[in-house]
């Protein structure tokens, strides 16, 4: 097969010309395709089917030990002035980067076969979504694709119509971690990706595409790609909200989006549009859409129980890939915070002993389903139009200072509140684990461009529209001595009800210098075991804590200079000045 479009055309040829591939495949996207890899990779080695009986049509893929999680240090964002990268982002000339890179992939793909994947982020007819094609040598790559996204004939035939197209070229190469590199060319809308098969390194629609390449065109076309989830709620009135988050990687955006509700909230009813991503767009009425570009989910494994996160474990039961799990002696997958089976083999392939320090999956450790395979899938989230969102929220991991919520004062103060958003690390990236580091908006790893610009084009929003959704913060990683003070998962839906509450200013709140803080009495804990003493602990503003907290959030944004935005600097000093004041 090949395309009428020229240009797709041309770059296909030019780039078996420089890889030198075996044989070029199309994927047209149908589940027989899908079918076709997965035995063929069954045959190399690259899956393994684990138990046919309790988990149909699953299978397990062991990354290379080098490579578990994305790589914020060989990830590179190539404008012509380094400026525009901006200090969130390692730079790299273009033609430079485009030099180097061109050594790395010359005859990569000698005796692989070369996959072209057209694909479409978003709902195939909705005018939000944006086209791309991956070409890739990795057949575990197609398959998450076909899981994760809209892909094959009907992206093509979109490409084919409309033209323009996202260029994705991707080689696991030989996995060498000194020739690894994820580089952007947003000015070309081209992402080269070598030495790596995983996850965000590697499945160039999610954040590649979705968030790197689109947050730079967002800027230029006036509307967002943020790290967000976004979740429907439907009260017990039948009334029914949207809320967008942005947490950093592995801090609850899947387990927000496919919350359960607790007992107590009888009638309320929580369905999942996106777990990972939002494009948010304004109407001429001022009012916030959103879109969940993707089709699937690349999920945190552990942890993933009946308990805490009953749709995400029912959806990963038939029909899904496991990265990096370690397996029971009859062959399912295991991974920590699983509550049955009895693990022997650990995510290498090693046989170890069960025992405190023994860890069967990688804290990395990832699934792949299809968001059909979500019980609480929403049907609005094929909707072209997208969702109108109530309320954005921002949250991090913090075990102290940050309170369980609390609401900013208008957009701009909100704007600082998102790009205050400090979090402690986590494995899904390369690095340290559990070092606060200050992660804006959750897109430290994923803004395109300058943070100085995007926090202007932010702040823009309140000059464009007077009907903006409320922003909030939030924090479920509060500790004490005897861990996690406040229960999370499920009961999440606790704060969400309150804030819900604010956006129809159905209940006041106290204000402090940071924001408004709940009363006690209307965060509602009946059912909960959780004592006042610690509920006031959770809504405790300690101002000189704060006022540290203020100023390295000061000293964080003057490494962007003059680019900064003035207003984001009002904010800041207006919130000293409240500290200061008490
Ligand atoms: P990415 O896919 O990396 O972007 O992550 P994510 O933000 O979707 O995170 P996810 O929902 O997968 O959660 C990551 C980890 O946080 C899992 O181990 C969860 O069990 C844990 N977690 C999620 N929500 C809560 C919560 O409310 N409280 C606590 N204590 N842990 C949570
Ligand atoms: C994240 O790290 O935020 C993820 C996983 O969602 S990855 O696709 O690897 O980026
Ligand atoms: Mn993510």
């Amino acid at each position: 097969m090949s395309t009428s479009n020229t240009e797709l055309q041309s770059w296909v040829e030019e780039v078996s010309e420089m890889t030198k591939p075996d044989n070029i495949y199309w994927c047209n996207g149908s589940k027989e395709e899908y079918e076709e890899f997965i035995q063929q990779m069954l045959g190399t080695g690259d899956l393994m089917q684990l138990n046919e009986e309790t988990f149909p049509n699953c299978y397990l893929h062991r990354s290379d030990p080098s490579d578990v999680a994305r790589v914020e240090h060989l990830t590179f964002i190539c404008t012509e002035d380094s400026e525009d990268a901006g200090p969130n982002n390692n730079w790299m000339d273009p033609k430079e980067a485009h030099e180097k890179l061109d050594q790395l992939f010359e005859n990569c793909m000698e005796g692989r076969t070369m996959y072209v994947i057209p694909y479409c982020m978003g709902p195939i007819g909705s005018e939000l979504s944006r086209c791309g094609v991956e070409i890739t040598d990795s057949p575990y790559v197609v398959a998450n694709m076909y899981l994760m996204t809209r892909m094959g004939n009907e992206a093509l035939s979109r490409i084919e119509k409309e033209g323009g197209f996202v260029k994705g070229i991707h080689s696991t190469g030989d996995l060498d971690p000194d020739k690894r590199f994820i580089m952007h060319f947003p000015d070309e809308k081209v992402i080269r990706s070598i030495g790596s098969g995983y996850g965000g390194n590697a499945l160039l629609g999610k954040k590649c595409h979705a968030l790197r390449i689109a947050s730079y065109q967002a800027l230029e076309e006036k509307w967002l790609a943020e790290h967000m989830l976004i979740v429907e709620i439907e009260n017990p009135q039948g009334e029914i909200f949207n809320i967008a988050a942005a947490f950093p990687s592995a801090c609850g955006k899947t387990n927000l989006a496919m919350l359960i509700p607790p007992d107590e909230y009888k009638g309320w009813k929580v369905r999942t549009i996106g777990d990972d991503i939002a494009w948010l767009h304004m109407d001429d009425g001022g009012q916030i859409w959103a879109i969940n570009p993707e089709a699937g989910y690349f999920g945190v494994v552990p942890g993933t129980n009946e308990d805490d996160n009953e749709n995400a474990y029912k959806a990963i039961q038939s029909n899904a890939i496991f990265t990096n799990v370690g397996l029971t002696d009859n062959n399912e997958p295991w991974w920590e915070g699983r509550k049955d089976g009895n693990p022997v083999i650990d995510w290498k392939g090693d046989k170890i002993e069960q025992g405190e320090n023994a860890v069967f999956a990688h804290p990395n450790s990832r699934f792949t389903v299809s968001a059909k395979n979500n019980p609480k899938y929403s049907d609005l989230a094929d909707s072209s139009k997208g969702v109108p969102i109530s309320a954005i929220v921002f949250g991090g991991r913090r075990s102290e200072l940050a309170p369980l919520v609390y609401e900013s004062k208008d957009w701009n103060h909100g704007v600082l509140v998102g790009a205050s958003v400090g979090s402690e690390t986590t494995a899904a990236a390369i690095g340290e684990v559990g070092v606060i580091r200050r992660d804006p908006m959750a897109m430290k790893p994923f803004c395109g461009y300058n943070f100085a610009d995007y926090w202007t084009h932010w702040l823009s929003f309140s000059e464009r529209s007077d009907n903006l959704p409320k922003i909030f913060h939030v924090n479920w990683f509060r500790k004490n001595e005897n861990g996690f003070i406040w229960p999370g998962f499920g009961d999440n839906l606790r704060v969400l009800e309150w804030i819900l509450k604010r956006c129809n200013n159905e209940i006041d709140a106290q204000e402090t210098p940071i924001g408004f803080l709940p009363k006690t009495e209307d965060i509602n804990t009946s059912g909960l075991k959780i004592t006042d003493e610690a509920m006031e602990e959770l809504v405790l503003v300690d101002n000189q804590k704060w006022i540290d907290e203020m100023a390295g959030i000061r000293e964080y944004f003057e490494e962007y200079e003059e680019r900064l935005p003035e207003k984001l600097l009002e904010e800041h000093t207006k919130v000293i000045e409240a500290l200061n004041a008490e």
